[in-house]
């Protein structure tokens, strides 16, 4: 196995400004990734924390220095760091994602800065990777960088993980370079969230914004298979039980509750961030208090705020805010000997955060959105004496899997105030019963088997080299060669996608004229036999190609049109069955709009192509399944084409149809086609036949062009020879 290389915005070390110190950054996502990074090779990627202007002249110092902790350092000058980082992921990505659109801004400098950083930060990781390297890049300043390696290093394993919430479609179509960013993950072959949630969220926009759909997780289309799944991120779970028992720290916890007597404590600790509802929290608080008097002078709310953003107008304005409304909880609740609220404007040292864990006996985490929150499970890794009420946000991402918290919804601030005299009220035996749940949930998907999931599912992915090859270079030289040396030639060549664009509706694809006379000058040479493989009626082929001298193959196999010859059907007729399954169709059809039914001979299709994506994403497995035991009663097939379900009796497919052309021999055989009813065409091929997959997705087919552009670049040039 290769080494992993870490990608993200910070190295896991602050450079100092002689560039000769290094301050290790303590966050969850250092230790979580220091395991992978301290094993063997790795190297981590990241800005190391300090502008450019400040390391001038020392940049090689410090990269000497970096390099002896696996570190590899992305110079940012001031104006990068406020428009790439402050800009556009902090007042774009960040609010958006949050579902805090009011705040997001669209930026184009912004956006240039994004872009032209992620491009750094993809060639100083393409400059260190080799091939079998795993490449691992994190969070949402990077979203383009997956692709951008790509570009550089088409071998290279990448997966991406997003710490952040990825939100709606409806929120995320918002953004004007939304296109940019899901083609820039797509790049890798394994996207990462907290959530099945934000999973399906990004499902949902790459269907909708790329019309690329999924299987089980896997996008479909496009160059390699790429999967979206959830590794909902933990925690370093013994290093906080061990510091929550150490000595040092119980006689803080002991400190602690001697100053707050036999009053209970709840506890609150965030980065102060609009996200966090923080005012909301206060208010449920303050709520609390009015309706519950008999509480009063029996609990302290200690509110733990960590300075961030400072700079950001938004954050400033909350502050003021905060501040205020503390003030006035303080005078309107509190008496000589309590205040309610003590407030911590500041970041505490770990044995202390600890400590305040370990003494609250309510901890209230009540974000408006969060990706997981540490800070929950954090709370849950400290109670070592087995007590202790968690209340958490169901929009933090830890929710989902912290089910026996009391779950509050953040803007309800009544609910919320509720909840907090639940939890001061709860009996022992159900608090102990909750948090052991917790506990053991917490120890047993720690933050260390986090990133050993995601690495191993990026393993097993499949190595993108069993995939069709690119036609190009050594290929199309072979290819030329032996299409030149051979006496007799035969093309299969599919129609929609592979000769002609999709076109919106079925008659939209008519030929035009160069292909129509690039087919002509191909039959019109004696050793060839050009046979054209469609699903379409053959009303549609005749009218289309039936003058020149090619075969034709309408319906998927069921008609079949010699050179020359009349239109014979393969299968007996037999049309009974459309009486039962059209009316089915119809009824999504009016359910769907923008989709309808195409009748041909053998078969009905269901098309989508036009519909919303949204809905037909809906309705199109709706529908397969509705399919499912009508298929079964009248033995029918349903194929799914791109786009399109078809249902048709009896058997036949392309590849069977294709069998009559194997009685003569043949020096050459190719094979182009771009959906799923091609590849029973490329299975049925001998070997050594040129099989052609066009465009992206998975294929048994041996090569791969881009587009109908490419697949007629390459008949133009057959054509020629002669
Ligand atoms: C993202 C996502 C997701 C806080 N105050 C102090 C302090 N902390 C530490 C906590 C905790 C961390 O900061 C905060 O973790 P969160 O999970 O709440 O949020 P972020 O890491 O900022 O952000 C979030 C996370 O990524 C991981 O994917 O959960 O949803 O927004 O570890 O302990 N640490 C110390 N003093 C403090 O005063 N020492």
């Amino acid at each position: 196995m290769g080494r992993t290389i870490i990608v993200s915005n910070r190295l896991p070390v602050t450079a100092n400004e002689e560039g000769v110190g290094f301050v290790p950054s303590v966050g969850g996502l250092a230790t979580g990734l220091a395991s992978v990074h301290a094993s063997g090779e790795g190297r981590w990627v990241g800005w190391p924390g300090i502008a450019a202007e400040a390391l001038r002249g020392k940049e090689g110092t410090v990269r000497r220095n970096l390099a002896g902790l696996n570190c590899v350092p992305v110079f940012l000058s001031s104006r990068d760091v406020r428009d790439y980082y402050g800009g556009f992921s902090n007042r774009t990505i960040w609010p958006l994602f949050h579902y805090f659109t009011q705040h997001a801004t669209y930026n184009r400098d912004h956006w240039a800065a994004y872009r032209r950083v992620n491009e750094r930060f993809a060639a100083a990781t393409a400059e260190i990777a080799e091939p079998g390297d795993t490449v691992w890049v994190q969070d949402y300043h990077l979203m383009l960088v997956p692709a951008l390696v790509r570009a550089r290093l088409p071998a290279v394993r990448i997966g991406f993980f997003l710490h952040i919430p990825f939100p709606s479609y409806e929120v995320f179509r918002l953004l004007p370079w939304r296109k940019e960013i899901l083609e820039g993950l797509l790049g890798a072959d394994l996207v990462g969230f907290h959530t099945h949630d934000y999973v399906g969220h990004f499902l949902d926009a790459v269907h909708a914004i790329l019309g690329r759909g999924h299987a089980a997780g896997d996008v479909e289309g496009g160059e390699r298979p790429v999967r979206a799944e959830a590794f909902p991120m933990g925690i370093d779970y013994d290093r906080f039980r061990r510091a929550a028992e150490a000595p040092a720290v119980r006689r803080e916890v002991g400190r602690i509750r001697r100053h707050v007597g036999d009053r209970k404590v709840i506890l609150s600790v965030d980065r102060l961030d609009y996200t966090k509802g923080v005012l909301e929290r206060l208010e449920a608080f303050d709520l609390f208090l009015t309706e519950n008097p008999s509480w009063r002078e029996r609990v302290t709310l200690v509110l733990l705020l960590v300075p961030s953003r400072t700079r950001v107008e938004e954050y400033r304005d909350l502050k003021r805010r905060i501040d205020e409304r503390v003030g006035r909880i303080n005078g309107r609740h509190g008496s000589v000997g309590w205040v309610p609220i003590g407030y911590l404007y500041r970041s505490v040292p770990f044995e202390r955060l600890v400590a305040l864990y370990r003494a609250a006996d309510v901890a209230l985490v009540t974000p408006l959105r969060d990706g997981m929150n540490l800070v929950a499970k954090e709370y849950v890794a400290c109670q070592v004496d087995g007590d202790g009420v968690l209340v958490l946000s169901e929009f933090a991402g830890a929710a989902q899997e912290l089910g026996e918290a009391l779950l509050v919804n953040p803007n309800d601030v009544p609910g919320m105030a509720r909840a907090i005299g639940e939890a001061l009220e709860m009996p022992r035996r159900e608090r102990a019963e909750r948090m052991r749940r917790m506990a053991e949930w917490v120890a047993g998907h720690t933050v260390e088997e986090w990133a050993a999931d995601f690495l191993a599912e990026l393993a097993a992915r499949r190595p993108p080299d069993r995939a069709p090859q690119p036609l190009g270079g050594d290929g199309v030289g072979r290819l030329d060669a032996q299409y030149a040396a051979a006496e007799a030639r035969l093309l299969f060549l599919d129609y929609d996608g592979t000769l002609v664009p999709f076109a919106a509706i079925p008659g939209g694809a008519k030929p035009d004229r160069e292909l129509r006379g690039l087919l002509a000058r191909l039959a019109e040479d004696p050793r060839n036999e050009v046979v054209i493989v469609s699903g379409r009626d053959r009303d549609t082929l005749t009218a289309w190609l039936g003058d020149l001298d090619l075969a034709l193959v309408a319906e998927h196999g069921a008609w079949v049109r010699e050179r020359g010859g009349a239109w014979r059907a393969t299968v007996a007729r037999d049309g009974a069955w459309k009486a039962r399954v059209r009316p089915l169709l119809d009824r999504y059809v009016r359910r769907t709009p923008g989709a309808f039914v195409e009748e041909k001979s053998f078969s009905l299709a269901w098309h989508y192509r036009r519909a919303e994506p949204y809905a037909s994403q809906l309705r199109a497995p709706e529908l397969r399944a509705a399919l499912r035991d009508l298929a079964a009663e009248l033995d029918l097939h349903v194929l799914e084409g791109d786009h399109v379900l078809e249902v048709k009796a009896g058997q036949f497919h392309k590849g069977l149809a294709a069998a009559r052309w194997w009685e003569r021999g043949w020096g050459f055989v190719l094979a182009a086609g771009d959906d799923r009813t091609d590849e029973d065409l490329f299975a049925s091929l001998p070997r050594g036949a040129w099989t052609i997959k066009v465009g992206g997705g998975p294929s048994r087919a041996a090569y791969r062009l881009p587009g109908p552009r490419e697949v007629r670049a390459l008949l133009a040039r057959l054509a020629r020879q002669r």
